[in-house]
């Protein structure tokens, strides 16, 4: 009786988002500046965001979708001296690390708007992870210029 007790605490602490990361298996994932490049071209642009995992178990972004368009998951990587990006089928957030979006690395493309972008906007998202499942977040589009400002002045806070 006592085990099958704890069996059933246990499952429900797996699923839940545990600030303290102690349960076992805890998943424990946080989304943090969000992202979207105001449009230069009409009809398609760039997401960022940040993928804290405070959990114990690596886990994946698998898809994303926006109100204003379906999200490709991206990788710049260098060919030669060329930059050139690629699209891969999932971005891996490793236990106790993150996953930090920005240009020149991992971004999701936004390809086929339906409406316009304009700085200040502010676009619904829905971020989908193998194990912490959906993730709703709410991007706010900026220039490129406030863009890298905002991703600046972040990484200089996260120095320790
Ligand atoms: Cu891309």
């Amino acid at each position: 009786m006592k085990s099958s007790t704890c069996f059933v605490g246990f499952l429900v602490l797996a699923g839940a988002c545990d600030p303290a990361g102690r349960a076992p298996l805890s998943i424990d994932i946080e989304i943090s500046n969000a992202y979207i490049v105001e449009p230069a071209l009409p009809e398609r642009t760039a997401m960022y965001f940040s993928v804290a995992n405070g959990g114990d178990l690596d886990d994946e972004l698998l898809a994303v979708a926006t109100e204003v368009a379906t999200g490709e998951i991206h990788r710049t990587v260098a060919n030669g001296d060329v930059m050139k990006m690629e699209r891969v089928e999932t971005a891996r957030v490793p236990a106790g690390g993150e996953l930090v979006m920005r240009p020149g690395s991992h971004h999701v493309m936004l390809l086929d708007l339906s409406r316009e972008l304009r700085a200040g906007d502010r676009v619904n998202a829905v971020l989908r992870f193998k194990h912490a499942g959906a993730i709703e977040v709410r991007a706010e589009v900026v220039s490129y210029a406030d863009l890298e400002a905002a991703l600046g002045a972040d990484r200089r806070d996260r120095r320790r």
